[in-house]
């Protein structure tokens, strides 16, 4: 299957990796703009080097307890390093907002792929992606990033996520961006405790969408907090869980260490791959 988002293809019959650029001002410190510009350009570099066949570019945390970053502030970090991106390099880019403002001058600037932690619950997003053709990705969170994390509940979590996610795709239907455009993520840590993130992973197969699944785990707490670890100690935590969330069926993983998990990824894929080719 084969997915277009502004005019650039992503063949997603096998696995694809998304690789994260954060633009704040600590991750590219040590001074000026220009210089921040370079290192994103030269990460971004790497991660295609690396493996990645897509590259994610966010300019606020939404980690548990994050601050805000205004609009215009969002819109400084993230543009300036899209329109250099989309000049230099040849791979698909993804903007990763819940600000409708933000959308529309990433794609406008070269961004081909709308990752939305809110699927596009601001006002005018949809009309904004629509009116791109962009590929818009659809993440479920309970809650938000402020408080999502205090008291998470629900009464069957598959449910619950695959309801609010077929809502989501009804409305995006409804603005006038089609089915193909359409990519679903269940949002592992938004609003779940460990054991919730758990049944989630496990029943991913349930969740009952046609479209390609996209999953983030890397470095996060279910893995930290299953395994005891710290940050820097939870990428072969972070694989483990993704080659299993390729066997309930995602397509894309979004990683912050994109050689090792495209490495994994492919043996396992290959070795599958192999094993479906031999018995049939
Ligand atoms: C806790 C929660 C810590 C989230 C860090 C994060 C996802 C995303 C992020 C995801 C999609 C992080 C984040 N996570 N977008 N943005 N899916 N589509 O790990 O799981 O960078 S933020």
């Amino acid at each position: 299957m084969i997915v277009t988002g502004c005019g650039r293809n992503l063949d997603l019959s096998q696995p694809r990796i998304m690789g994260i650029l954060n633009i704040t001002p600590d991750s590219f410190s040590d001074g000026s703009r220009f210089n921040q510009l370079d290192k994103a350009l030269f990460r971004a570099e790497e991660m295609i080097r690396e493996g990645a066949d897509i590259i994610d570019i966010g300019g606020e945390s939404t980690r548990p307890g994050a601050a805000f970053v205004p609009e215009q502030e969002e819109l400084d970090r993230v543009i300036p390093i899209i329109e250099r991106i989309s000049q230099k390099l040849d791979v698909m880019i993804s903007v990763d907002t819940y600000k409708t403002a933000v959308m529309n001058e990433a794609c406008k600037a070269g961004a081909h792929l709308i990752n939305d932690i809110k699927a596009l619950q601001d006002d005018g997003a949809l009309a904004v992606a629509a009116s791109h053709n962009a590929l818009v990705c659809l993440m479920h969170m309970q809650g938000d990033p402020q408080t999502m994390q205090q008291k998470p509940s629900y009464t069957d979590i598959v449910t619950e996520v695959s309801s609010f996610l077929h809502e989501r795709i009804t409305a995006c239907l409804n603005a006038g961006i089609s089915d193909e455009k359409l990519i679903i993520d269940p949002g592992f840590g938004f609003g779940k405790t460990l054991e919730q993130n758990f049944e989630l992973l496990g029943r991913m197969n349930e969740l009952g969408v046609k479209h390609p699944i996209l999953i983030g785990v890397s470095r996060k707490s279910m893995i930290g907090n299953f395994l005891n670890c710290a940050i820097d100690e939870r990428l072969p935590g972070s694989i483990g869980a993704a080659l299993y969330a390729l066997s309930k069926g995602a397509r894309i993983i979004r990683v912050h260490d994109v050689r090792a998990t495209t490495d994994a990824v492919r043996v396992f894929w290959h070795a599958q791959q192999y094993q479906k080719l031999r018995i049939s």
